[in-house]
């Protein structure tokens, strides 16, 4: 299994669960800039077009992506570790809880990554306070 991250990105949230679970998974930095190469010398846009992290490399011939579907998958492979509620009502309020974080917090937070200009800045606080 391999997680390809970035530093200060969301892939921190699938490298918790790694950790966190006891799972073993090789890391591969990825250097955002003009281009996107992995530390292993990979060019990143083969690994995922989008040039996003975080992308995993499940071991099994598979590849995933989408941050909140990447610790689902993660915790599920460690299930004593009770990191992912599957039963009764806390399931749905974590998923709740993961696509809120991804589609609110993460996305709306986004433009602020971009070098606004005053009005989206202030705009995309607004928004941010609100949720
Ligand atoms: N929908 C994806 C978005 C991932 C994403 O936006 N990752 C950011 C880092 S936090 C990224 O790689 N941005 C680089 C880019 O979009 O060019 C997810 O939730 O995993």
């Amino acid at each position: 299994m391999k997680l390809y991250f970035a530093t200060g990105a969301c892939s921190l949230g699938p490298h918790i669960v790694i950790r966190e679970a006891g799972l073993d998974a090789e890391l591969d930095k990825v250097t955002f800039g003009a281009e996107r190469t992995t530390e292993s010398g990979k060019d990143f846009y083969t690994i995922n077009p989008q040039g996003a992290v975080p992308v995993l490399e499940t071991g099994n011939g598979e590849t995933l992506t989408e941050a909140q579907v990447l610790l689902q998958y993660l915790a599920s492979l460690a299930p004593a570790k009770n990191l992912m509620p599957t039963e009764s009502f806390a399931k749905w309020r974590a998923l709740e809880t993961l696509n809120f974080i991804a589609t609110e917090l993460h996305k709306g937070a986004s433009p602020l990554l971009r070098k606004p200009n005053d009005e989206i800045r202030d705009a995309t606080h607004k928004n941010l306070q609100n949720r």
